[in-house]
Formats: C-alpha cells, sequence, structure tokens
C-alpha cells in the first residue's frame, strides 16, 4: 500500500481533536506532523491533547508544533474552553507521561520543514483557521510545488456562523479568524478542496449518533468519540448558533475516504475587510475550488465508528 503523506494544522475544538484521533487510526495515511493554532481552543490545552492523543491512539513519534499566529477576530470564549475538557479526559491522562515530541519551531516553519523533508508530495489538512499556511507560502513559495493539495474546512456560500457586532452575518469562522489568510491562500496555486458549512448539513451531532456511540462504548475509542463530544450541545428540535456539526470530522474523513464527498467546481474569492469580511463568495471570474456538496451520512458515521473501533 503506498502512504499518503498528510500535514495536519488544527485550532483544538473538539472535532479537531477527534480529526486527529481519526488520522492516526488511517491505515493509508502517514502524518507527517501536527500543528496548532489558538483560534477555536487554547493553546496550552489543545497542544496537550494532541500530545497525548498522539501517545494513547498512535505511535507517540508524531512532532506536534504551536503556532504563534493571532487572529482578526477572536472565536467566543465559551468555545474555546472545550480545549481544556479533551485535554483533561481521564484517558488521555492515565500513563502521566506526555511524549509525542514538541516541535522548537512556530507552526509554518514546521509545515515548511515538513513539506521540504517528505518525499514527495503532501497533502494539507487544516480544520481551523488559514493563517499559518499564509505565513508558510509567503516565508517559502518554494513550498507550493510540493502541496498535493489543500483540504479545508472553512467558509460557505449560504448562511454564515457568525454572530458578531460590527459583522452581517455572511462569514463563516474559519474564514472570519483571519480573512486575509484565506486570501492570501485563495491567491496561491494550491489545489483547494472545501467543507464548507453546508457540506456539513447532513452530518449533525444528534441524540441517535450519541446513542450509538454509547452502545457501543464497550470499545475504547469509542468511548473516547462519546467523551469528546459530551460538551457539545447536539440538534433537537431545531439548529441555533452553539449547534454542533461533525464540521472537521467530514473534511478530514474526506481525505481517508473520498467517495464519501461529491465535490463540484466554484469560482470563488475571500472578502478581506468590512462588514462582510470572512465571506467567501462565488464569482464568475474567482480562483476554482472543489466544493464539498453532498456526502452519504450513514456511511460517514460508520467509517468514523469503525476507524474508532480499531484504536
Ligand atoms: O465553523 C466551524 C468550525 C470548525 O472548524 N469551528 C468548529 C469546528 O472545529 C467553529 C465553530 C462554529 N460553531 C461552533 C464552533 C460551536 N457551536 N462551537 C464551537 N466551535
Ligand atoms: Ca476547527
Amino acid at each position: 500500500m503506498t502512504l499518503k503523506n498528510v500535514y495536519f494544522n488544527h485550532d483544538g475544538g473538539v472535532d479537531d481533536l477527534v480529526s486527529l484521533f481519526m488520522l492516526l487510526q488511517m491505515e493509508d495515511v502517514r502524518l507527517t506532523g501536527v500543528s496548532v493554532i489558538p483560534a477555536d481552543g487554547y493553546l496550552e490545552p489543545a497542544t496537550d491533547a494532541s500530545r497525548k492523543i498522539i501517545d494513547r491512539f498512535g505511535d507517540g513519534t508524531i512532532e506536534v508544533a504551536k503556532s504563534n499566529s493571532r487572529g482578526k477576530n477572536p472565536f467566543p470564549a465559551a468555545w474555546r474552553i472545550h480545549s481544556f475538557y479533551v485535554d483533561a479526559l481521564p484517558i488521555l491522562n492515565e500513563s502521566g507521561r506526555m511524549e509525542a515530541p514538541l516541535s522548537e519551531l512556530p507552526a509554518h516553519r514546521h509545515l515548511i520543514e515538513k513539506v521540504r523533508e517528505a518525499e514527495g508530495k503532501t497533502l494539507l489538512l487544516f480544520t481551523g483557521p488559514l493563517t499559518d499556511l499564509a505565513r508558510a507560502l509567503d516565508e517559502a513559495p518554494d513550498i507550493e510545488d510540493k502541496i498535493e493539495k489543500l483540504v479545508w474546512m472553512g467558509g460557505t456560500f449560504e448562511k454564515g456562523n457568525v454572530e458578531e457586532p460590527e459583522h452581517d452575518g455572511t462569514a463563516e469562522w474559519n474564514v472570519y479568524w483571519d480573512p486575509e489568510a484565506a486570501l492570501r491562500v485563495w491567491q496561491s496555486g494550491i489545489e483547494i478542496d472545501l467543507v464548507a458549512l453546508e457540506s456539513t448539513n447532513k452530518v449533525p451531532l444528534t441524540p441517535a449518533v450519541r446513542r450509538r456511540w454509547a452502545s457501543e462504548r464497550r470499545y475504547e475509542g469509542v468511548d473516547f468519540l462519546g467523551n469528546c463530544y459530551a460538551g457539545c450541545p447536539p440538534l433537537v428540535y431545531s439548529e441555533n448558533n452553539s449547534t454542533y456539526y461533525l464540521w472537521d470530522v467530514l473534511t478530514t474523513a474526506s481525505v481517508g475516504r473520498p467517495d464519501l464527498v461529491r465535490k463540484k467546481t466554484v469560482n470563488c474569492t475571500v472578502i478581506s475587510a468590512g462588514p462582510s469580511q470572512g465571506r467567501t463568495v462565488a464569482v464568475s471570474d474567482g480562483r476554482p475550488v472543489q466544493l464539498v456538496y453532498d456526502t452519504e451520512p450513514e456511511s460517514f458515521f460508520d467509517y468514523m465508528t469503525d476507524l474508532a473501533k480499531k484504536a
């Protein structure tokens, strides 16, 4: 089996950390490095949780790097607190040790190093803002040729999820945190697969999904999924701003199992300033991205749970 090089940059949310857990179970993925940006989480607990997940569910040798990037528009603290909760889960703290190596490099330099060092091309998986990638491209434009593509959870062409003063609500948070970074990446030649907000409409966190994980908690990995998502509000009657979808996990699953999603080309751009900052908007002369527009939820949840059973 040929292994796919994957470099993962995430921002410490519950589904970011679950994504790391899943990547570690994928047989055809060689995870070349992980970095953490303090957007939808706090830097220390999100980094520690990443190292502990690698220790517990991986082979403990994958390096983790901290980002020193800062965004324009900070995430709500109530969401960011989740990173402390995952870091404190007993299953991640049983050994009392943290062995996965912490890189000396800031995330964007770590990314440059790992892409340059890899044999062949690397797929970049980003489940938070694109700041570290934008900085890496500015410092080392040569890496573009060694990037297979970027798979990103970000953006929307429908209703946004930013509800903040001075904003019109058209943006998705990962773009809004650093709109200029997204625009910088849009201006590159890198191929982009986009999992936008609406791409995940068929995969909300529901009580039924929870019951399934609970019923199979005899598997350590499935128990871990249930515990991670225990702090997140599910979709019961109608959606609200804190309803959880499996945003990043669908994005990650599409790397391991491309057949789970359907994609179409959309030409688009990013609005980087003003009341619509962070909005991704379809325009005929925009750059092409491959937008995920449909998925098979049952196969997706089967895949996720099967990976967890292997852990
Ligand atoms: O906008 C989706 C992104 C994903 O990368 N994040 C959460 C996922 O990690 C921000 C976000 C939107 N709504 C949220 C978010 C919520 N209700 N709680 C926490 N984060
Ligand atoms: Ca995220």
